[in-house]
């Protein structure tokens, strides 16, 4: 299965992008496209409109545009894509710190909610919806 995850400003910045990418790695995933961009307001407005009309979601927009961020989409072989969604979200960890488990990524390395470090499809719909926002299928490797 091959699934979407992006780097936040926050993980770019605070230089987490290469041991964010080990962990995977590490646990079995390959790295099958990846590149640094900076996301416009109407760009981050897509990728987040489930959360529109949320009290979050002015600055989320605002922080998901602050700095560049760099998407990836890994590849676990062997794995159906539900199962490889819940693995990349164990390896996330919650969406809120103060819940991620440690050795989570956000267990380890965020503190709060709005900063989280990392991005990550939490289902298969999510995953077809948001990738293309970042790639096109010429881009990520077979
Ligand atoms: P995840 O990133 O774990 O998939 P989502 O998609 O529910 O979580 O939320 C997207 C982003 O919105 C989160 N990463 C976080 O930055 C922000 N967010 C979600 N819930 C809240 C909240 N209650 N308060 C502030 N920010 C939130």
């Amino acid at each position: 299965m091959k699934t979407l995850v992006i780097i936040k400003p926050d993980g770019v910045e605070r230089g987490l992008v290469g041991e964010i990418i080990s962990r995977f790695e590490k646990c079995g995933f390959s790295v099958k496209a990846l590149k640094i961009t900076q996301l416009n307001r109407e760009t981050a407005k897509k990728l987040y409109a489930v959360h529109e009309g949320k009290k979050f979601f002015d600055d989320l927009i605002e922080y998901v545009t602050s700095g560049p961020v760099v998407p990836m989409v890994i590849e676990i072989k062997d794995i159906g894509i539900g199962e490889g969604i819940r693995l990349v979200r164990k390896i996330v960890g919650a969406t809120n710190p103060m819940e991620a488990e440690m050795g989570s990524i956000r267990g380890d390395y965020a503190s709060d909610i709005s900063h989280n470090v990392v991005h990550a499809s939490d289902s298969e719909e999510s995953n077809l919806y948001e990738t293309p926002i970042f790639f096109n299928k010429e881009e990520i490797l077979d």
